[in-house]
């Protein structure tokens, strides 16, 4: 039969493959001028910066969207397995450049932009980054997704359009203050709704039984609802042709609100329902390593993961899908347990909707599910009460329950009543309130449980989730994080990148573990100049940002050595400062010529969740630091604190690739991973780092004389802490450390009034969790030892060379390739 349109249309063009413009300047042009004219409404002489990014960006989306289109419909016609990769967070960071990266446009736009008189870092300048996330967690769902897109492995990533992603940092008076992130105001480019595929959300209500022709169900009936509308992002591959989604929700009143109104006629309170229900999707919750246990937050989380499970249930699916064939369709992939309520929404789904056995259900459901974990610290892991979850979520909750009394059963049947292990594993926890261990349903759900690097996965297993892993054995398994080389190298390194595509071609950008061919250029003193060049060059162009943004200078003949990352007291930000404080001090009480000390500038990058007080007093700290350190001529051109705010993927893509040192200092066993680091050793810094984390894969990588290890070990730190920890005796045993101590106690930062760090100074004294006073020796030593190699400039570069040639292991092309191995069995579509 002849081929028809869907819509039944005849025309041989609504037939025919969509094409994108043609692949030359004056195509891009054209395009570019008919956005702008024609969907921006304005012509070129008279048009804003914002009109001409947005016709731009629009332009760049034309090029891709053929590919979009024929891999949607590639994807649904192989009925193949595909991830569902469920995430409360992406922290995308600008997508023009990574989009004409991607679409191997950059060349014809940029010379197609020259051609209209337009400077293309203009119209960069313009985008808001996203922010939909808070750190690490959500950095690595944006770079799976870009792997996932890259290896053609079918996915959509879920999850929440926030309206406000994470705060922007201002200071004032050298403390943080937060500012809303409304990087929606002028709209964005990159985003495609779909109001009519909107699903209704439901909440609150009770529950009730009902004969279904002689069999009793359990049926749901909620209190209220919202619409979750989806918005699709396209995820373009490197140069490969394919796109896949992402599909963030956002929360719209359904029309049952707009109903009351015209009922009751109380308008005021109507809209305050509306409110309510818009506030779902409103703002992103600032906090990382702490569960937030807020009905807001509960209510985000089913938000999203109901509104994703039922869309690739109804829309992904083909309509006469047999269900019991899911699992060879689908794994939702939970980054971490922001999305585990996922579990009994497919159950009530399964069992309440599509009325199938409990058994039969349960069966699938542990198939289709699979479990990260980002954290070690026991605070970290979420719990919800269970007041809170029945009250919001009472089907789930009963769900929760059965699973839980049928998994106890099992653990009964294998141990016996031992009671102390039964309630140690018991999802349902009793204290200090009822409530729902998430990692525990998340790990009796999960076909598989991760951890984010080898040290973490082991520790997961040996202390997190003992009892689990002598039940599930083989479900515990290992993925070490990786990072984009296209964002986090060739984008944000082009110098660096043109120096490696010249020695050994253009094959690293997909295949990092080819950076190896780099070692015998280590060798070769050409190289190295040419290296250390590209660095200098990352230098001065970071000053000229930090210049522009926050009138800073950076010295060119300076170690830069960098601590970017969220501000917590298990990453030890006290430690830098108590190394800057302690050459400081060494310095002006004249014991220690400036002249000798090897020149440096610090750059800090942190934001503090807005409730975190001893982390925001931190952050202060470090602000009062470097204005007493920098306006003291007596450390003038040796010393300099630099703390720019609102660090965020944008400036890390300048900071990183100009940095000497990583700073990767977290108290051994508590930094699950860590991928800052990563991004760091790829771009030639040398690390400075405890045993912690993929810390410990990097140096087994590129070897000890090239990381400078200090500290205790993870199990030297459990050793401490079971002999009794003093910090105060470290205090004593150590003068540079007492000075130090003692010379921010004085109030020396802080215009001498001794009351404000005093909070600070006197936690690191009697409590210090971090064991920061412990570690400070060690670390002391081992800058020490940076500063001697640093004299050497020709050995740095070299062992610089050699940590980028030898971290391609770090590629997040590599985690994913490691999660369709051990976890997904996802192979990708051709
Ligand atoms: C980070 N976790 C880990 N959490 O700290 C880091 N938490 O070691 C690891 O490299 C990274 O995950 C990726 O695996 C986070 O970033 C959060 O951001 C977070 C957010 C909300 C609630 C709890």
């Amino acid at each position: 039969a002849a081929p028809t349109h869907p819509l039944g249309a005849t025309h041989p063009l609504a037939l025919a493959p969509v094409t994108g413009p043609a692949s030359s300047v004056d195509g891009f042009v054209r395009q570019f001028l008919r956005n702008l004219n024609y969907e921006r409404g304005v012509a070129l002489s008279v048009s804003s910066a914002t009109d001409r990014y947005y016709a731009f960006a629009m332009t760049v989306r034309d090029y891709l969207m053929a590919r979009w289109l024929e891999d949607v419909k590639r994807q649904r016609e192989a009925q193949a397995k595909g991830v569902a990769y469920l995430s409360a967070e992406y922290l995308l960071g600008r997508q023009l450049d990574n989009n004409l990266l991607a679409g191997g446009l950059t060349e014809i736009a940029t010379e197609a932009m020259a051609a209209c008189g337009i400077d293309i870092d203009d119209l960069r300048a313009q985008e808001v980054e996203p922010g939909l996330g808070n750190g690490g967690l959500g950095r690595l769902a944006a770079c799976f997704i870009d792997s996932l897109a890259t290896l053609g492995v079918p996915n959509t990533g879920y999850g929440i359009r926030y309206e406000y992603g994470i705060f922007r940092q201002t200071f004032v008076g050298g403390q943080q203050v937060e500012q809303p992130d409304a990087w929606l105001t002028l709209g964005s480019p990159w985003e495609f709704p779909h109001p009519e595929a909107s699903r209704r959300i439901s909440f609150g209500g009770h529950t009730e039984t009902y004969d279904d022709e002689g069999t009793t169900r359990t049926r749901w009936v909620p209190g209220w609802y919202v619409q979750a509308v989806p918005y699709n992002y396209m995820v373009p591959g490197y140069l490969n042709g394919r796109v896949n989604t992402l599909r963030l929700w956002s929360a719209k009143a359904t029309d049952s609100f707009d109903l009351r109104v015209f009922n009751s006629g109380d308008y005021e309170e109507a809209v305050r329902a509306q409110t309510y229900a818009e506030n779902i999707s409103k703002v992103l919750y600032p906090e990382d390593s702490t569960p937030q246990g807020k009905e807001l937050r509960l209510q985000q989380q089913y938000f999203f993961v109901a509104a994703s499970i039922g869309d690739f249930l109804e829309h992904t699916l083909p309509a006469d899908f047999d269900l019991a064939k899911l699992p060879d369709r689908v794994i939702f992939q939970l980054n971490d347990t922001h999305p585990v309520i996922g579990v009994p929404e497919l159950m009530r789904v399964l069992v309440d909707e599509k009325k199938m056995d409990w058994d039969a259900a349960w069966a699938i459901t542990q198939k289709c599910f699979a479990y990260t974990c980002h954290t070690l610290l026991p605070e970290a892991l979420e719990v919800w009460s269970v007041d809170l979850l029945g009250r919001l979520l009472p089907r789930h909750l009963e769900i929760i329950y059965r699973i839980n009394e049928e998994f106890l059963a099992a653990v009964r049947e294998r141990f016996g009543d031992d009671e102390m292990r039964i309630r140690n594993m018991s999802i349902i926890g009793d204290f200090p309130e009822r409530s729902v261990r998430m990692a525990f349903l998340a790990t009796v759900a999960g076909a598989k449980v991760n951890g984010v690097a080898e040290l973490h996965s082991q520790l997961l297993r040996d202390k997190v989730l003992p009892d689990f892993s002598e039940f599930f054995p083989d479900k515990f398994t290992n993925v070490t994080n990786g990072v984009t080389p296209r964002r986090f190298v060739k984008l944000a390194n082009p110098k660096l990148s043109d120096l490696i595509t010249e020695a050994i071609g253009p094959g690293w950008v997909t295949d990092l573990e080819r950076l190896r061919e780099l070692e015998t250029y280590a060798e070769d003193p050409q190289f190295r100049a040419a290296f250390a060049a590209v660095k200098a060059a990352n230098k001065r162009r970071l000053g000229q940002v930090l210049h522009a943004r926050d009138g800073f200078e950076v010295s060119d003949d300076h170690l830069l050595d960098v601590m970017v990352k969220r501000l917590h007291e298990y990453k030890r930000q006290m430690l830098k400062v108590l190394h800057i404080v302690t050459q400081y001090e060494s310095i002006v009480s004249g014991r220690v010529a400036a002249s000798d000390i090897q020149p440096r500038t610090v750059i800090f990058g942190a934001k503090a969740a807005p409730g975190y007080a001893m982390a925001k007093r931190i952050i202060h700290l470090i602000n009062a630091v470097g204005s007493v350190v920098n306006d003291d001529p007596r450390v003038e051109g040796r010393l300099k604190v630099l703390f720019p705010p609102n660090y965020n993927v944008t400036l890390a893509e300048r900071v990183i690739p100009a940095a000497d040192l990583s700073e990767q200092i977290s108290l051994a066993g508590k930094e699950a991973s860590g991928t800052g680091n990563m991004k760091f050793a790829l771009n030639g810094a040398l690390t400075i780092g405890t045993d912690d984390g993929a810390n410990v894969e990097i140096r087994e990588l590129v070897g000890d004389e090239n990381f400078f290890l200090f500290g205790m070990s993870e199990p030297e730190v459990e050793a401490l802490w079971a002999r009794g920890y003093k910090p105060a005796e470290f205090y004593q045993g150590d003068d540079n450390l007492r000075r130090a101590m003692d010379l921010i106690a004085s109030g020396a930062f802080s215009g001498g009034d001794r009351s404000v760090f005093e909070p600070i100074v006197s936690n690191l004294l009697y409590d210090d969790r971090f064991m920061v006073l412990a570690d400070y020796s060690s670390y002391i030593a081992a800058q020490e030892r940076v500063d001697a190699a640093y004299a050497d400039q020709d050995a740095w570069t070299h062992a610089a060379v050699l940590n980028v040639a030898r971290t391609g292991f770090f590629s997040s092309d590599r985690s994913m390739r490691d999660y369709i191995d051990r976890i997904w069995h996802t192979p990708p579509v051709i």
